[in-house]
């Protein structure tokens, strides 16, 4: 039986109190993300190999919703800033709420019919993700970029559509401001 409970979240850290599961995002597990393909080696060998982001979840199976967060490190690749896999959701009928705390970023989503858009992400924030609409975030600021996602327990993530083809954009730094460029690669 589950029982109600409140679940601290730190806007700053992004911790999740009590959380359920966690994992991290080493750069090189993000390994053919970035365009350009030399500088990721690059900043792997010289950075360490640095974390570019850890996900948290508060997540009950017997429960239709879940929540937790993003937490995302400011860092660049060849000038496209640090950024998460991207995904459709499994089920089609599932979208989602990003609730920025902390940071600055852009959220880039495309639709299956290839329309793309994208919603900044500040604290006060909430960004609505419809169902059917990949949704990649980035880390366009210097400090952490923290927030909340919350959608369907069975939700899904099918990655391998845009671990596939990439995004029909990219997003890199263009005279210290974040610019939306096409993906010569798409
Ligand atoms: C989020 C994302 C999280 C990491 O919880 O899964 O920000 O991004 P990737 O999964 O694309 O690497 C979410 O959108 N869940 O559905
Ligand atoms: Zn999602």
């Amino acid at each position: 039986m589950l029982f109600p409970e409140g679940v601290a979240i730190d806007g700053i850290s992004g911790e999740v109190t009590p959380s359920t599961d966690r994992y991290t995002k080493k750069l090189s597990e993000l390994s053919g993300l970035f365009h350009d393909a030399a500088a990721f080696d690059k900043v792997v060998a010289e950075g360490g190999d640095p974390i570019a982001y850890e996900v948290v979840d508060y997540r009950k199976q017997e429960c239709d919703i879940c929540f937790g967060t993003t937490i995302m490190m400011p860092g660049q690749v060849g000038g496209e800033y640090f950024m998460t896999r991207g995904h459709f959701h499994e089920r089609k009928d599932c979208g989602e709420g990003y609730y920025t705390q902390s940071g600055e970023g852009l959220l880039l989503l495309e639709s299956r019919e290839g329309e793309v858009r994208t919603v900044e992400m500040k604290p006060g924030i909430c960004a609505f993700i419809p169902p059917e609409w990949a949704h990649r975030s980035i880390n366009t600021g210097s400090e952490k970029l923290v927030f909340v996602w919350f959608c369907a327990t069975d939700a899904g993530h099918d990655y391998g559509t845009i671990r596939e083809r990439g995004m029909r954009k990219l997003v890199v730094e263009r005279d210290g401001r974040p610019a939306i460029i096409d993906n010569p690669n798409f």
